[in-house]
């Protein structure tokens, strides 16, 4: 058996019931194949995929908090510090009910790889809770968030481990989060990123994630003969990632006509409007079914149903596995040439390969979405000289670094005979930084 089967087959038996990580392992794995053979006498010696897929150390907690009925409520809470090879560990928490050990273990080990293809020196983690924000007091989500804070302060610190946001995790918790931290350690430092204007967070990190996705976007397609300009884009989710990208998008000629959140979808095809969408997601933390009622070209359906919209352009930006072979096979159909992934692993396995057989350009989250945390590296410098940057500063080095990261996987995918392929090109550019920092400090 290759040492890339073996490692696989050993990674589920050892972790049982986290379908999630096989997946991402899977994929990561599959498609170092070429590396992985070339260099599979030293790779086995040294234990290269073993140390790989094991997290360096991981953290589960009890998270009590008293909620606005005088309750005590139960939650949990993990942090995984998956890999330090070249930089300390770096990535967000999720907060969110389907938040277990495997889901932290796969967003954890995409980051190891994602981090890498920044460019900048950050190592991978990830970390969150089952706590389920939606429907709680700002005082409940205070409550939950001190508690929270009150154990992982004692594995964090500016320059060992910096989380940041994630699904359910924005501008509010990070600031009861920051101020739990300060006040427990006594320290004024940068241990989390994606922090307010007024106490060292960086200008366009909000913007970020969003914003990087269309900038690799609008170069893969332009390498490729397309353009954005002109095109109809379908977005998933109305999150952070989803509202940012509608915004870039529709600044770069294209047309948004979809959005989605974990009870429907809005079809408009006069164009999503942005700003009445982040004043029901960002100020009323409200449904969709307000947008819809306040914009008479919108037409709201329950349940899931984005991939069905004819376009050009598909950027899922909500959540794991929410684009299926099914849907995969619709936006084919359909005309569709490129799918860039903005949040992490939104594209099931089958489907990814049903699209590259197929023709359309696909970027995986690991380098589409990379906007994120490569500008949290950009907010930990900002701290580290007590200093901050323009805006047009931050996002003229973030555009940098995703038209950066798009060349860096096109060249590993042609150094590799797979030409056009940038899920290999990304894990191939990713693990080689990881791996040559991880045999450079030897066996630890
Ligand atoms: P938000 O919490 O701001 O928004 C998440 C969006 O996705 C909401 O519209 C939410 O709907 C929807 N959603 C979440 N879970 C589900 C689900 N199970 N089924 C259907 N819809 C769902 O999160 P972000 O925008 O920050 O994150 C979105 C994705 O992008 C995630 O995969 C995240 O890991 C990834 N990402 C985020 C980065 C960042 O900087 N924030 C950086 C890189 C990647 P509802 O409100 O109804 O729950
Ligand atoms: O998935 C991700 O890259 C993020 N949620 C952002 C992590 C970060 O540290 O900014």
């Amino acid at each position: 058996m290759s040492y890339v089967d073996e490692v696989i087959e050993l990674v589920v038996k050892q972790n049982p019931a986290e379908p999630e990580f096989h997946q991402a392992v899977k994929e990561v794995l599959e498609s170092l194949r070429a590396v992985v053979d070339a260099n599979e006498e030293q790779f086995r010696k040294e234990a290269v995929l073993e140390r790989l897929v094991n997290p360096e150390r991981q953290f589960k907690f009890r998270v009590p908090w008293v909620d606005d009925k005088g309750n005590v409520q139960v939650n949990t809470g993990y942090r995984v510090q998956f890999n330090s090879a070249i930089g300390p560990y770096k990535g967000g928490l999720r907060l969110h009910p389907s938040v277990n050990l495997g889901i932290i273990k796969f967003l954890g080990f995409e980051q190891i790889f994602k981090n890498s293809l920044t460019g900048l020196p950050i190592g991978g983690g990830k970390g969150g809770s089952d706590f389920d924000p939606k429907g709680k007091s700002d005082r409940e989500i205070m409550a939950f968030c001190q508690s929270f804070m009150t154990e992982l302060c004692k594995y964090i610190g500016a320059d060992t481990d910096v989380p940041a946001g994630d699904i359910g995790t924005g501008a509010r918790e990070i600031g009861y989060m920051f101020g739990q931290y300060k006040r427990i350690r006594g320290v004024y430092e940068g241990v989390l990123t994606g922090k307010g204007l007024s106490y060292g967070g960086s200008l366009a990190r909000t913007e970020a994630t969003g914003y990087g996705l269309l900038y690799l976007t609008e170069e893969m397609l332009k390498c490729n003969g397309k353009d954005i300009n002109g095109a109809t884009v379908c977005v998933s989710g109305s999150g952070n990632v989803a509202i940012y990208a509608t915004q870039k998008a529709q600044q770069l000629g294209a047309k948004v006509v979809t959005v989605s959140d974990s009870t429907g979808w809005i079809y408009d095809p006069e164009g999503i409007d942005v700003a009445l969408l982040k004043e029901v997601k960002e100020v009323k933390r409200a449904r969709l079914t307000e947008y819809a009622a306040a914009r008479p070209s919108a037409q709201y359906h329950e349940g899931r149903g984005v991939w069905s919209i004819k376009c050009d352009v598909a950027l899922p930006c909500a959540t794991q596995n929410e684009l299926s072979l099914d849907d995969a096979k619709a936006l084919v159909a359909n005309g569709c040439i490129a799918v860039a992934e903005g949040a992490n692993m939104p594209t099931t396995l089958d489907a990814t390969e049903y699209l590259q057989k197929n023709g359309v350009l696909f970027a995986p989250g690991k380098a589409a979405n990379a906007g994120g945390v490569a500008t949290s590296a950009l907010e930990m410098s900002q701290n580290s000289e007590r200093l901050s940057w323009t805006f047009e500063e931050v996002d003229s080095k973030l555009k940098n670094i995703m038209v950066n990261i798009f060349h860096n996987l096109d060249d590993a995918a042609k150094r590799y005979n797979s030409e056009g392929n940038y899920v290999v090109g990304a894990n191939i550019a990713g693990f080689e930084k990881v791996v040559d920092a991880m045999l450079a400090q030897g066996v630890c």
